[in-house]
């Protein structure tokens, strides 16, 4: 007779080695820890974790009455004795049968009702008397989170900041692959998909700050594309919105700040926008990811942009890489020199020229990284009213630095085309583009209107200027001049 061999003795210290580790992750169901989803801040959330309970229960009682009589049987009938005598064979019984047919169904339709009433008024009930509705338009991409606020014309990226007790429309989508939108105290989970919205909305009752995390395998990196919801107070979030509308005060001449802005614009302003505080800019940053989104679908390999973070007041963010690191000195330098030693597979290091080096870390000096850093902490609402352009003081605009914060992000100063053409040379070109303007009205008119003359090849995505002062175009047109 052919006999089970036991468990061959290794595997049994194998086995017993595993008991720490199902420990280990039942630890992660404690209501504290920051990813459960036991511990709700959220009705929607707890809606969810209700459901599980109810189902967990239900399935705990199945599970003891089959288990249970399962073992009964098999000790009871249990075979006594050596004879080959087959026992008794049964073929059929109504009315077993149609007990545990109906048993599972009854079952099944009570798991049902709950169910779909949450799937209905979690997608479509955004709740109307709980205060005016927060639109928020939240998209994934390899390996970070975009959140749009279209009636506040905000954009940031990776802390979702949201009200107290408001609720939050969310629409969320993707620019590239498919990722999930999951805040396990608050809500989870939706899918983002390219080119197809998805809706659900969200409440958080309790101030604080939750995890989230992208819950739908999206590639390397996504096990890191966390990020934060940050649900704060009417009046914080409010300030937080006023603030998002507020410049920085430019750095002082001669300052780190000001040497890291320099350095910023040279070799991150073409992926970062870092001033959509003032009117218009909101649109415009739209079109500028969505111009860095063509740009590196056109040449995955070897483009030069691509969507990036929004890092407008940065310096007022906790986290660093999509909720990976807090945000500080230290981690942003670490991030700087080589993003890949906090995240592997970014963008960010594959595409920036400067990561063009035998190692791959950044091609700078430790200051100019240090520089950067202190700059980009640096960023926060300054004391200049809402919507101020970043213009330097009065009576000394200079060229260079209003187009180092205002056009390299699309245009480079030498040959290279970034969004826009590289403006080497503009000075000579600009006379010969319309005939009846010289290089000064041609000049002067791109900048006032630059839906006017599109050139050839290039997406009609130029902002308009009427922000700027009649003395700063004259200075940028004086300086592009000089561009050789
Ligand atoms: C080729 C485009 C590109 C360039 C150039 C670039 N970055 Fe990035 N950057 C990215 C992308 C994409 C990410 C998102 C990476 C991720 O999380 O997967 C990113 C992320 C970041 C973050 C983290 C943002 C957050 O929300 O946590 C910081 C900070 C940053 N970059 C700073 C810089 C600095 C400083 C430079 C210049 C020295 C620079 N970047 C140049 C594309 C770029
Ligand atoms: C969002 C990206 C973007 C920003 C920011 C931007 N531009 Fe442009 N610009 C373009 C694109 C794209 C073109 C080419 C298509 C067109 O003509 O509109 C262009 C065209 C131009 C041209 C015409 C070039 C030619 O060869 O005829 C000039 C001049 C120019 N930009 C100057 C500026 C200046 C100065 C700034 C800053 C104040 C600026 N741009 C900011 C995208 C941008
Ligand atoms: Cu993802």
């Amino acid at each position: 007779m052919h006999r089970v061999s036991k468990l061959s003795f290794p595997s049994r210290p194998a086995l017993l080695l595993l008991a720490p580790l199902a420990i280990a992750l039942l630890a992660a169901c404690t209501p504290d820890n920051n990813q459960s989803t036991f511990g709700t801040a959220g009705p929607i959330a707890r809606d969810q974790a209700d459901l599980f309970i109810f189902i967990f229960w239900i399935a705990a009682v199945v599970f003891v009455l089959v288990e249970g009589a399962v073992i009964y049987i098999a000790i009871r009938y249990r075979r006594r004795s050596d004879s080959d005598k087959l026992p008794y064979q049964t073929h059929g019984n109504n009315k077993l049968e149609i007990t545990w047919t109906i048993i599972p169904i009854l079952i099944l339709a009570a798991v049902a009702v709950p169910t779909l009433t949450g799937i209905w008024e979690q997608q479509n009930g955004v709740p109307q008397d709980q205060g005016e509705v927060l639109n928020v338009e939240a998209i994934g991409h390899q390996w970070w989170f975009e959140f749009r606020y279209p009636g506040q014309e905000v954009v940031t990226a990776n802390e979702l900041r949201i009200p107290v007790g408001r609720p939050v429309a969310l629409k969320l989508t993707s620019q590239d692959v498919i990722h999930s939108f999951w805040v396990p105290k608050i809500a989870g989970k939706v899918d983002m998909v390219p080119l197809n919205d998805n809706f659900m909305w969200i409440l958080g009752d309790e101030v604080g700050t939750f995890y989230g995390q992208c819950a739908e395998f999206c590639g390397l990196a996504h096990a890191m594309m966390r990020f934060r919801v940050v649900v704060q107070s009417e009046e914080d979030f409010q300030a937080w919105i006023d603030g998002m509308h507020t410049a920085a005060d430019p750095p002082v001449a001669g300052s780190r700040e000001a040497a890291g802005q320099t350095l910023f614009a040279q070799n991150c302003a073409s992926c970062h926008t870092v001033d959509s505080t003032a009117p218009g800019s909101y649109a415009r940053e739209i079109n500028s990811q969505e111009a860095r989104w063509n740009g590196w679908i056109s040449d995955i390999e070897n483009a030069a942009i691509v969507s990036a973070p929004n890092l407008t007041n940065f310096g007022t963010r906790s986290t660093l890489g999509a909720g990976l690191r807090d945000l500080n000195q230290q981690s942003l330098e670490e991030w700087i020199i080589d993003p890949s030693s906090i995240k592997i597979g970014t963008r960010m290091q594959k595409h920036a020229a400067m990561y063009n080096t035998p190692d791959g870390t950044a091609n700078l000096s430790s200051s100019e990284i240090s520089d950067i850093a202190t700059y980009l902490l640096s960023l926060k609402p300054g004391s200049g009213a809402a919507g101020v352009v970043i213009e330097q003081s009065e009576g000394d605009v200079d060229g260079a630095a209003l187009f180092a914060t205002n056009c390299s992000a699309c245009h480079s100063t030498g040959a290279d085309k970034i969004v826009g053409p590289g403006m080497a040379g503009i000075g000579d070109i600009a006379g010969s583009r319309v005939a009846g303007l010289d290089a000064d009205q041609y000049l002067e008119q791109s900048l006032r209107d630059p839906g006017a003359f599109i050139v050839d090849g290039y997406p009609p995505v130029m902002p308009g200027w009427s922000q700027l002062s009649d003395e700063s175009i004259d200075t940028l047109v004086t300086y592009l001049k000089t561009l050789k």
